[in-house]
C-alpha cells in the first residue's frame, strides 16, 4: 500500500537513525531485553508476541489466539482483534504498525484503554522479537483490507502496503517470523514448553481461546486451551489430584487505584501452602505486594469470622496465616500499569498499590462469602484450628528434644534407673508395667548393663489423640527422653542410648494392650527403631511348676504340658499361673525374665515393604477389638530365644 512509503524514504530523517541504533543495541545485547539467546529466549520471543494478542483480548476485542510451529520451523500468531492500527502516528512519522514493530518498548503504549500485559516482565515488545528475527512479516486485516510488511534483521523491507481485501467485519493481525541464526544457539521450538505457557494464558484471560498446532509432524499436533471460569478453573485445575475440602472456588475480583485484582482458592486435605502469583500475567515466583495483600486479608477476615462465630473462644490464639494457608491452593493474579520488579531476579512485585488494592478487595469480598457460606467458612476454620494445634504441638515437641540435648544426661527421667555401662551397644532399656513389676525388676536387674524405666498404668493412644496431649504425656515424655533419639524430623539413630529397647508387659490381654499401645507410639514416632530391630517383647512366664523343691518355668501351655510329661503327672505338682508381673518376687523375674542367660524375647521386626500394611494394621488393632492384638504382637515379632547365647 505505501500509504507512509516515498516520503520517509526521501528523507532519512534523525528519528530513523534512532530507530536502527535503538534495534542494533538490541542485536548487540539480545540477553538485556530476553534474558538469554538459549532455548529459553527463544521461546520468549513467542511469548512476546503472542502478549500483544491477550492485550487486545484484554481491551475486550479479541477471543481467539492461534499459534503454529510452522513445517519450515517459524513461528505464526493470528488473533482476531481489531487489527494493528495502520495510519501515520504523526509523531514518529510512521505507520503505526511500523511503530510497534521498530520502536522500542512501544508495545502497546499507544490506543490507550485497557490494561497491558505487554509491560511486565516480558513486556520489551514487539519490536525486540523482530530485530532478533533473520525475517517478520506481519499482515493486518482491518477495514476490509489486507496489509502487510516484511522486515529483516529489524529493517524495514517495504512500507506497509495493501495486498488484498477481505470482509469488513473480518479483522485481526498475524505475524509470522524466523528467529535469527546469528543470535540464538538453536532454533527449535518445544510444543510441550508452548504448550504449559499457553494454558496458564488462557487460565489467566477468561474467555480467551489459545490454540497451538504444531505442523512439524506428519500428523499435526493441536491443543486448544479455554477457560470460561478463567482462575476458577486454574484452582481446580491444580487441585485436581488432591482432595478439596469443598466444592466451590473462592473468588474475587474488583479494581482499585489503578489495580485489577483477581483472586480464586480452595482448601484441599493436604497441609501445604500453594499460592501462584502473577503480575500482568507472569509468574511472581518471589512474591511481593500481591502476594502480601493477600495474605493479609485471609489472616485477618478468617480470624475475624472465627471469632465473631465462636468457632474460635476468647482465650485461644489468633490462626496464624499459615495456619489458614495449610492446603490452600491459590491464585492472585494482578494487572496493573507500570509494574515495578524488584530482587535479584526482578520477580518481586513492588508497588505497594498492589498491596492495598489485593488487601481491600480479598477482605471486602471474603468476609461476604464467608457469611454467605458457613459450611465452607466452618470446614476450612476447622482445618486451621488443627493446623494451629499441630503447629504447637510440634513446636512442643522440638523444645523437647532440643532442651533435652541441651541439658543432655541430666534431663533422664526421675523414674529411670539408668544403667551405668555408656556404651550402647551394651545397654538395655526395659520398659516395665506398673510401678510395683518395676521395683522388682529394678532390685533383680544387671546395673551395669540393664536400665529400668516403669510407667504408670495405660499408655496413651497415640492414634486417637491430638499431638499437644501426646506431647504433654508424662510417660510418652519419658520414654523419649531416655531413648536418647528425637523424634520424627529430629529423629538421629546415632543417638540411641541402649541396643535393646525391651517392652515387658503381663502376659495377659491388658499386657498385650499396653504393648501394643507402646508399640504404636513407637512406630509412628520413631519407626527406625523397629526397622533397625531395636525393638524387643519379653516373656514372662505363664506358669511356674514347683516339684520337690525344684522350679521350672513355661511360657505356654505346651511347655507346660511337656515339662509335666517329663516330671510326671502326680499330687507333688504344685502348678502356679502368673497373673502378672507382680506375683514375681525379683528373683524369679531375673531368672523367668530378664536373665540373658535364660531369658526369650521376641523381637518385632517390619521391613520397608511391609511397612504401609503394618502401618494400617495399627490403626485397625487401636480401634476396639481387645483380642486380636495379642496374636498381631505375636505374628509380628521374631521368635528369638536366648538371644545373646
Ligand atoms: F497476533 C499477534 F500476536 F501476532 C500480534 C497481535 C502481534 C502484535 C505485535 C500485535 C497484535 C495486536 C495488536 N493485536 N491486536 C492489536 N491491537 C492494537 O494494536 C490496537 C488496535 C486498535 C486500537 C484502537 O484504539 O483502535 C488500539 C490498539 C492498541
Amino acid at each position: 500500500m505505501g500509504a507512509s512509503g516515498t516520503e520517509f524514504d526521501a528523507e532519512y530523517g534523525a528519528d530513523q537513525i534512532q530507530i536502527l541504533e535503538g534495534l542494533e543495541a538490541v542485536r548487540k545485547r539480545p540477553g538485556m531485553y530476553i534474558g538469554s539467546t538459549s532455548a529459553r529466549g527463544l521461546h520468549h520471543l513467542v511469548y512476546e508476541i503472542v502478549d500483544n494478542a491477550v492485550d487486545e483480548a484484554l481491551a475486550g476485542y479479541c477471543d481467539l489466539i492461534t499459534v503454529v510451529i510452522n513445517k519450515d520451523g517459524t513461528i505464526t500468531v493470528t488473533d482476531n482483534g481489531r487489527g494493528i492500527p495502520v495510519d501515520i502516528n504523526h509523531k514518529a512519522g510512521l505507520s503505526a504498525v511500523e511503530v510497534v514493530f521498530t520502536v522500542l518498548h512501544a508495545g502497546g503504549k499507544f490506543g490507550g484503554g485497557g490494561y497491558k500485559v505487554s509491560g511486565g516482565l516480558h513486556g520489551v515488545g514487539a519490536s525486540v522479537v523482530n530485530a532478533l528475527s533473520e525475517w517478520l512479516e506481519v499482515k493486518i486485516c482491518r477495514d476490509g483490507k489486507v496489509y502487510e510488511q516484511r522486515y529483516e534483521r529489524g529493517k524495514v523491507m517495504y512500507s506497509l502496503k495493501q495486498v488484498g481485501t477481505c470482509a469488513l467485519d473480518q479483522t485481526g493481525s498475524q505475524v509470522t517470523f524466523y528467529p535469527d541464526s546469528e543470535i540464538f544457539e538453536e532454533i527449535v521450538f518445544d510444543f510441550n514448553t508452548l504448550k504449559q505457557r499457553f494454558r496458564e494464558m488462557a487460565f489467566l484471560t477468561k474467555g480467551l481461546k489459545i490454540t497451538l498446532r504444531d505442523d512439524r509432524p506428519e500428523e499435526p499436533i493441536e491443543k486448544t486451551f479455554h477457560y470460561e471460569g478463567g482462575i476458577k478453573e486454574f484452582v481446580s485445575y491444580l487441585n485436581r489430584s488432591t482432595n478439596p475440602l469443598y466444592d466451590t472456588i473462592i473468588y474475587c475480583e474488583g479494581e482499585k487505584d489503578g489495580v485489577y485484582v483477581e483472586v480464586a482458592m480452595q482448601h484441599n486435605d493436604s497441609y501445604s501452602d500453594n499460592t501462584y502469583g502473577f503480575v500482568n500475567n507472569i509468574t511472581t515466583p518471589e512474591g511481593g505486594t500481591h502476594i502480601v495483600g493477600f495474605r493479609n486479608a485471609i489472616t485477618k477476615t478468617f480470624n475475624d469470622y472465627a471469632r465473631k462465630n465462636k468457632l474460635l473462644k476468647d482465650s485461644e490464639a489468633n490462626l496464624s496465616g499459615e495456619d489458614i494457608r495449610e492446603g490452600l491452593t491459590s491464585i492472585i493474579s494482578v494487572k496493573i500499569e507500570d509494574p515495578q520488579f524488584e530482587g535479584q531476579t526482578k520477580q518481586k512485585l513492588g508497588n505497594s498499590e498492589a498491596r492495598g488494592a489485593v488487601d481491600g478487595i480479598v477482605s471486602t469480598q471474603l468476609q461476604i462469602f464467608l457469611e454467605q457460606n458457613p459450611n465452607v467458612a466452618k470446614l476450612t476454620v476447622e482445618k486451621s484450628v488443627m493446623a494451629q494445634r499441630a503447629r504447637e504441638a510440634a513446636r512442643k515437641a522440638r523444645d523437647l528434644t532440643r532442651r533435652k540435648s541441651a541439658l543432655e544426661g541430666t534431663s533422664l527421667p526421675g523414674k529411670l534407673a539408668d544403667c551405668s555401662d555408656k556404651d550402647p551397644a551394651n545397654c538395655e532399656i526395659y520398659i516395665v508395667e506398673g510401678d510395683s513389676a518395676g521395683g522388682s525388676a529394678k532390685t533383680a536387674r544387671s546395673r551395669a548393663t540393664q536400665a529400668i524405666l516403669p510407667l504408670r498404668g495405660k499408655i496413651l493412644n497415640v492414634e486417637k489423640a491430638r499431638l499437644d496431649r501426646i506431647y504433654g504425656n508424662a510417660e510418652i515424655k519419658a520414654m523419649i527422653t531416655a531413648f536418647g533419639t528425637g523424634i520424627h524430623e529430629d529423629f538421629d539413630i546415632s543417638k540411641l542410648r541402649y541396643h535393646k529397647i525391651i517392652i515387658m508387659t503381663d502376659a495377659d490381654v491388658d499386657g498385650a494392650h499396653i504393648a501394643t499401645l507402646l508399640l504404636t507410639f513407637i512406630y509412628r514416632f520413631m519407626p527406625e527403631l523397629i526397622k533397625q530391630g531395636y525393638i524387643y517383647l519379653a516373656q514372662p512366664p505363664l506358669y511356674k511348676l514347683e516339684k520337690n523343691k525344684k522350679q521350672w518355668y513355661a511360657y505356654s501351655d505346651e511347655e507346660l504340658n511337656d515339662i509335666l510329661t517329663e516330671v510326671g503327672r502326680d499330687t507333688n505338682n504344685k502348678i502356679q499361673r502368673y497373673k502378672g508381673l507382680g506375683e514375681m518376687d525379683a528373683e524369679q523375674l531375673w531368672d523367668t525374665t530378664m536373665d540373658p542367660e535364660h531369658r526369650v524375647l521376641l523381637r518385632v521386626t517390619m521391613d520397608d515393604e511391609t511397612a504401609s500394611e503394618l502401618n494400617l494394621t495399627f490403626t485397625t488393632l487401636m480401634g476396639d477389638k481387645v483380642e486380636p492384638r495379642r496374636e498381631f504382637i505375636e505374628e509380628n515379632a521374631k521368635y528369638v530365644r536366648n538371644l545373646d547365647i
